[in-house]
C-alpha cells in the first residue's frame, strides 16, 4: 500500500465539505490504492458540528481513510499537507458591498495563505473554492512568498462541467462526447464560456448549434447557473461543487487525457494578453503533477471582448484588496 497523502479541507463542516469529504475518503480523488489523511479546519463555533462529521467519516469504515485531524488551528490543519481545498469563506450578508465581502475574505485567506506557506509541503496543490474564489486565491498566494505561485489555483471547473453538460443536452449527445470547453477568467457572472475550440463527437461545437443560442442562451445560462440552483434548491450548489473540486485536484495530480484539456483558475502569465497579477481561468493540460496553459488558440473579436471584460472585473477586485496583497 502507498504512503497516505495529507489533504486539508477548510470549511469542513459546511455543505460543500459534507459532500466532499466522503468522496475523497472513498478514493474518488486519487484512486482506490491511495490512502488519505484528512486535515479538517473550521472556525471555533463550528467545531461541534465538525465533530459530528468526523463521527460519520469514522462510521463509514473507509478502507482508504488513515487518519483525521479536526481543528480550528490553521498551522495544525496545513501541517505537511500535499493538497489543500480552501472551501470555508465569509458568505455575503444582506446589504454587504462587494468590496466589504472581498476584504472580509481577505481576513481569512491572507492568514490561511501564510499558514500554508509556513507548514505545507513545498509542492502543495491549493484549490480555492470559497468565493470570490479567484481573488481569494490571489490573496492566499500573495501571503505565501516561499511557495511557487503556481501552487495556488481557483475553481472554475464547476462552470466547465456545467458548460459540457448544457452543450451535451442541447446537441442530444453525452457529456463524454464534449471536449475542449474553456472557461476564461473569473468564477462570476463575467466568466466567458468559450465554445470556439470545442468539439462534440469530433465535430466543431459551433457547427452543431446556432450563434444566437450560443451567445444569448448558453453563455448567460452557464454564467447564471449558480443562481438557478439557489432558486430551485433553496441552497447553493454543494454536491456538484464538491464533484468539480475533486475533478480539478484529480486531473492536476494525475494528469489530463491525451488531446484533452480542462479549465483552471491559475496565476496569469501574459498568455492570451492577460498580464500577471490576477488568477484567471485558462485551458490547461496537466502532467506529472504540473499544469500548463494550452497555447496557440485563435481568439476572435467575440472572444477577445469577453475575455477582456472578465479580466477587467478581476483587476477591479484586485484593486479593492490592494492593501492585503504583499
Ligand atoms: P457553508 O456556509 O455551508 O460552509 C462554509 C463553512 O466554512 C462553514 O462551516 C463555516 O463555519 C466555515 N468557515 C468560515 N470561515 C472559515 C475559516 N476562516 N476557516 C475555516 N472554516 C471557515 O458554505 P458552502 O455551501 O459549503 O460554500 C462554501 C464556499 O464555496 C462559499 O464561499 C461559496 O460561495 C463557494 N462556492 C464556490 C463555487 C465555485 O465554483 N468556486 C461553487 C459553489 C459555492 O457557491
Amino acid at each position: 500500500m502507498k504512503q497516505p497523502v495529507k489533504i486539508a479541507v477548510t470549511g469542513a463542516a459546511g455543505q460543500i465539505g459534507y459532500a466532499l469529504l466522503f468522496r475523497i475518503a472513498a478514493g474518488d480523488m486519487l484512486g482506490p490504492d491511495q490512502p488519505v489523511d484528512l486535515h479538517l479546519l473550521e472556525i471555533t463555533p463550528a467545531l461541534d458540528a465538525l465533530k459530528g462529521v468526523v463521527m460519520e467519516l469514522n462510521d463509514c469504515a473507509f478502507p482508504l481513510l488513515n487518519n483525521i485531524v479536526a481543528t480550528d488551528n490553521a498551522d495544525e490543519a496545513f501541517k505537511d499537507v500535499d493538497f489543500a481545498y480552501l472551501v470555508g469563506a465569509m458568505p455575503r450578508k444582506q446589504g454587504m458591498e462587494r468590496k466589504d465581502l472581498l476584504s472580509a475574505n481577505g481576513g481569512i485567506f491572507g492568514p490561511q495563505g501564510k499558514a500554508i506557506n509556513d507548514n505545507a509541503k513545498r509542492d502543495v496543490k491549493v484549490l480555492v473554492v470559497g468565493n470570490p474564489a479567484n481573488t481569494n486565491a490571489l490573496i492566499a498566494q500573495s501571503a505565501a512568498p516561499d511557495l511557487d505561485p503556481k501552487c495556488f489555483t481557483a475553481m472554475v471547473r464547476l462552470d466547465h462541467n456545467r458548460a459540457m453538460s448544457q452543450l451535451a443536452e442541447k446537441t442530444g449527445t453525452h457529456n463524454t462526447d464534449v471536449k475542449k470547453v474553456i472557461i476564461w477568467g473569473n468564477h462570476s457572472a463575467t466568466q466567458y464560456p468559450d465554445l470556439h475550440h470545442t468539439t462534440v463527437a469530433g465535430a466543431p461545437a459551433l457547427s452543431k448549434v446556432d450563434q444566437a443560442w450560443y451567445s444569448d442562451t448558453f453563455i448567460p445560462d452557464v454564467q447564471q447557473r449558480g443562481a438557478a440552483i439557489i432558486k430551485a434548491r433553496g441552497a447553493s450548489s454543494a454536491a456538484s461543487a464538491a464533484s468539480a473540486a475533486i475533478d480539478h485536484m484529480r486531473d492536476w495530480a494525475l494528469g489530463t487525457p491525451e488531446g484533452e484539456w480542462v479549465s483552471m483558475g491559475i496565476p496569469a502569465d501574459g498568455s492570451y494578453g492577460i498580464e500577471p497579477g490576477v488568477i484567471y481561468g485558462y485551458p490547461v493540460t496537466c502532467k506529472d503533477g504540473k499544469y500548463e496553459i494550452v497555447q496557440g488558440l485563435d481568439i476572435n473579436e467575440f472572444s477577445r471582448a469577453r475575455m477582456d471584460a472578465t479580466e477587467k472585473e478581476l483587476r477591479e477586485e484586485r484593486e479593492a484588496v490592494a492593501d492585503l496583497l504583499g
